[in-house]
C-alpha cells in the first residue's frame, strides 16, 4: 500500500474514534459485586471448544441415554481470579492456545438498574458469553473492557470466556517480546450496578498553564442524559451544577486554587459527582506538566525524572502483578532507590498500580505495547493501535501521576512507524493537553566519542526517550566520561533504558561482559553515570529495570534460566551491587 494512503487512513482511523469511555470512569467507587476467585477452567490447546462440534460456550449438559459431551465445566481444574494461569500450573508455565473459564453468580435486579460486567484486562483475546450468549469480545491484553449485561441477566447466571493468548504477527505486541506472555484473567473482573441514568466518565484537571481554573467534563449515559450534574471538592470550595447538552457532555470550568500535587507533597482532593440517583467519588490531584526548551517543567519548575522501568511483575512468585498490595511492593521498592519517576514498562499497568502512583507522589510514564516487530504497514494494526491507545488514557486520564503518554518503544523508523506515530501523538494531543507525548527510540547513532539522536519521529515527540545499551550490547566506543551526545530536536531527552545483565550473588571480572558478574553490571552503571554527568539535555534516566524479570527469550542454562538478569534486584529482591550505583547517583540529585 502506498505511505500517503496509509497516513490518510490512519488519521481518518484515529479521527473517527469515539471520545466516550469504553468502561466506567473509576469502577472501584461504584456498586460492584466482585467475580474474583476460583473459576473452573477448561485448557483447549487446540481451540477445538469454539466449533460446533464441542461448543464450549454452549456448557452443554446430557438430557438423555444416547447424548454425552467431550467437555464438561463440573469436576474440571479450577483457576485463580485474577491471575495469569501460567504461574498456577507446572503444565501451562509455556501455555499458548486457548483456556475457557466458567463461574456462576446469583444476581437480583433492582428496578431498572444498569448492569455491566467489567474486566480489568483479559491477555490476549477473548469472548464473554453470559449465559451461553455472546456478549463481546476483545484484544489487547493490558486494558480494561466491559459489556452491558442487564437484559441477559437472570437469578442464576453463568459467564463463560474463551481467553487466547497465541502470538500473532498482527498482535500488538506481536510475535517476540522480550517478557513472558501471561496469559489469563490477569486483573479483576466486577459486576457493577448503575442506576437508569448513570455518570459514566469524567475528566478532572487544572487547565493547561494555569493554576486558579479546574475544567473537564462529565459524561452521562443511560436514560435522561440531559439531567443536572452536582460537582464538588469541598476541600476547595468547590459546589457547582452543570447541565449537560444533548450528548450527555457537560462542560465545566470553575475557579479554585488546589495545593499543587509533586513527589514530596501529593495532594489530592476528594471529588464528588452526583447525577441524579448516581453518585461516585474519586481523589484527584492538580498539577501542571510542560517543556521548555530542554527542560521538563512540573508545576513551572525544572524537575529531573530519577526513574525506574517496571514490569507488572511479581518475581518472587514469577506471576503478573495484579492487587494494590502488589504495587505497593513495585513502586516502594521504586521509592526505596530514590526514585520520583516510574516508566511503566512495555503496557499499561494495573488501575491500582496507577491510583497509587498519584497517592505516594511518584511521576508515571504509560505506553501502549507497540513494541519492535510491528506490522506498520498493516491497517488492522492501527486501529488496534488507536484502541489500545484510547483505551489507556480513558481510564487514566484523571491521574496526575500520569506526566507522559508513550506511543511506542523501539520501532524500527520506516514511514509507514512514522506517519502512524504522528498521527497518534496527534490524537493524544487531541483529547488532553494536560500531558506531554513520548516514545522509547534507539536510534542514536554512536561514532567515536558522539552519540547524535537521529529518529524523525523525535520532532512529534514532546520529549525523547533513548533507550541505550552502551557497555553490553555496544561496545563503549571511547571512554564514557568523553562521550559527547548531540540533540538536534532541542527538546529533553530521558535515557529510557540502559543497563547490563548479572545474575545476583555471581562474582567476577567488571570488565568482561561474559562472566553474568554483579560487578560488571556495576561498572556499566558507573560509566553510564559518568556519561550522564556530561548530557547537558538530560532530564531523566531510567535504569532497566527494577527487577529480574521472566522471559521466555532467555536461554543461557546457568546465569538467565529463563530470566532477564538486568534487575537492579534479583528475583528474589535483593540489591546488586549496581542497585548502589544509582542509588548514590539519585540521593546526588
Ligand atoms: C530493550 C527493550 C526491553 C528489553 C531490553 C533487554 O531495548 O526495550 O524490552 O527487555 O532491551 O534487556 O534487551
Amino acid at each position: 500500500m502506498k505511505r500517503k494512503t496509509i497516513y490518510i487512513l490512519s488519521v481518518i482511523l484515529i479521527n473517527t474514534i469515539s471520545l466516550y469511555a469504553q468502561t466506567l470512569q473509576n469502577p472501584y467507587a461504584r456498586h460492584a459485586t466482585s467475580l474474583n476467585g476460583k473459576w473452573q477452567v477448561i485448557v483447549d490447546p487446540f481451540n477445538s471448544g469454539a466449533g460446533n462440534w464441542k461448543p464450549v460456550w454452549k456448557d452443554q449438559q446430557p438430557t438423555n441415554n444416547n447424548e454425552f459431551y467431550e467437555y464438561a465445566f463440573t469436576n474440571s481444574i479450577t483457576l485463580e481470579v485474577p491471575g495469569d494461569w501460567n504461574h498456577q500450573k507446572p503444565e501451562l508455565v509455556y501455555y499458548e492456545s486457548t483456556v475457557w473459564y466458567k463461574k456462576t453468580f446469583a444476581y437480583t435486579q433492582h428496578g431498572n438498574n444498569k448492569v455491566f460486567l467489567y474486566f480489568g484486562a483479559v491477555n490476549y483475546q477473548c469472548d464473554v458469553y453470559i449465559n451461553n450468549q455472546l456478549a463481546g469480545s476483545h484484544e489487547g491484553g493490558f486494558t480494561p473492557f466491559q459489556f452491558e449485561v442487564t437484559s441477559k441477566l437472570k437469578d442464576t447466571n453463568s459467564v463463560i470466556v474463551r481467553v487466547n493468548n497465541q502470538r500473532k504477527p498482527d498482535n500488538i505486541p506481536a510475535m517476540n517480546y522480550d517478557w513472558w506472555n501471561y496469559g489469563g484473567i490477569t486483573r479483576d473482573v466486577l459486576l457493577i450496578e448503575t442506576p437508569a441514568t448513570y455518570i459514566a466518565d469524567y475528566s478532572i484537571g487544572l487547565a493547561k498553564n494555569n493554576y486558579d481554573s479546574i475544567k473537564g467534563w462529565v459524561q452521562l449515559a443511560g436514560d435522561n442524559i440531559t439531567q443536572p450534574v452536582n460537582l464538588q471538592i469541598p476541600g476547595l470550595a468547590v459546589n457547582t451544577t452543570i447541565t449537560p447538552g444533548d450528548d450527555g457532555r457537560a462542560w465545566f470550568a470553575t475557579a479554585a486554587k488546589p495545593a499543587l500535587w509533586q513527589p514530596g507533597n501529593p495532594t489530592l482532593y476528594k471529588v464528588k459527582l452526583k447525577a441524579g440517583a448516581d453518585t461516585v467519588n474519586d481523589n484527584i490531584g492538580f498539577r501542571n506538566i510542560a517543556v521548555n526548551g530542554t527542560d521538563i517543567l512540573l508545576n513551572g519548575k525544572p524537575v529531573f525524572l530519577k526513574g525506574i522501568n517496571i514490569h507488572e511483575e511479581i518475581p518472587q512468585q514469577r506471576r503478573r502483578a495484579f492487587s494494590q498490595a502488589d504495587a505497593m511492593q513495585l513502586l516502594l521498592q521504586a521509592k526505596e532507590l530514590g526514585c520520583n519517576f516510574v516508566r511503566l514498562t512495555h503496557y499499561a499497568h494495573n488501575e491500582h498500580m496507577v491510583r497509587l502512583a498519584d497517592s505516594l507522589g511518584i511521576m508515571l510514564w504509560e505506553e501502549v505495547p507497540l513494541w519492535q516487530g510491528i506490522q506498520f504497514t498493516n491497517l488492522a494494526i492501527l486501529n488496534k493501535a488507536d484502541t489500545m491507545l484510547k483505551e489507556m488514557i480513558s481510564r487514566d486520564k484523571n491521574r496526575c501521576a500520569i506526566i507522559l503518554w508513550s506511543l511506542s518503544n523501539e520501532t524500527s523508523a520506516t514511514p509507514a512507524r512514522t506517519q502512524t506515530l504522528t498521527a497518534m501523538a496527534k490524537f493524544v494531543r487531541s483529547i488532553d493537553d494536560t500531558r506531554l507525548v513520548t516514545s522509547a527510540i534507539n536510534n542514536a547513532k554512536v561514532e567515536d566519542n558522539n552519540v547524535t539522536i537521529n529518529d524523525s519521529l523525535c520532532t512529534v515527540l514532546d520529549v525523547i526517550g533513548v533507550n541505550q545499551y552502551l557497555g553490553w550490547y555496544v561496545p563503549w566506543p571511547a571512554t564514557p566520561s568523553a562521550m559527547v551526545w548531540h540533540n538536534p530536536y532541542n527538546k529533553p531527552l530521558i535515557m529510557s533504558e540502559f543497563g547490563a545483565e548479572s545474575l545476583y550473588g555471581n562474582h567476577g571480572s567488571a570488565q568482561s561482559n561474559g562472566y553474568w558478574a554483579e560487578e560488571r553490571e556495576e561498572q556499566v552503571y558507573k560509566d553510564q553515570v559518568a556519561m550522564f554527568n556530561n548530557i547537558p539535555f538530560l532530564r531523566g534516566t531510567c535504569p532497566w529495570v527494577l527487577a529480574d524479570f521472566r522471559s521466555e527469550t532467555r536461554l543461557q542454562p546457568v546465569y538467565q534460566q529463563g530470566w532477564n538478569r538486568k534487575g537492579l534486584l534479583s528475583d528474589k529482591g535483593q540489591k546488586k551491587k549496581a542497585w548502589y550505583v544509582m542509588h548514590a547517583y539519585y540521593a546526588g540529585k
